[in-house]
């Protein structure tokens, strides 16, 4: 009577990866002021005014900070973005992505 039969269980052998994410670096640097690079850090990263503070003395005092973690395409358009927003005032500030572990 009932044409209804339960699928043969099928073992699914392709694991799934989650993206990995791709943190932004910021490097020190010796001509950046103190308050751009926190200007920078709260206009592009949105973090609070005590966050950047904290992230920009943290790549003052060792010479690099991670500033937060994105997917790729979002790291790479904020450290560019972030970049470039130094560039146009003239000074050399950096910030760079690459993938997380
Ligand atoms: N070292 C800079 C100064 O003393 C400030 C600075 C901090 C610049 C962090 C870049 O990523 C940076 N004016």
């Amino acid at each position: 009577m009932s044409e209804l039969t339960t699928p043969p269980k099928v073992e699914n052998e392709t694991k799934v990866e989650r993206p990995r994410l791709h943190k932004v670096l910021l490097f020190n640097d010796d001509y950046t002021p103190r308050e751009f690079v926190v200007h920078v850090l709260q206009s592009e990263f949105r973090l609070t005014e005590d966050e950047a503070a904290r992230v920009m003395m943290t790549a003052h005092r060792k010479g690099l900070c991670v500033v937060s973690v994105y997917p790729k395409d979002v790291a790479e358009t904020k450290a560019t973005r972030a970049t470039e927003m130094g560039a146009r005032a003239g000074f050399p500030l950096r910030f760079e992505s690459e993938p997380e572990e």
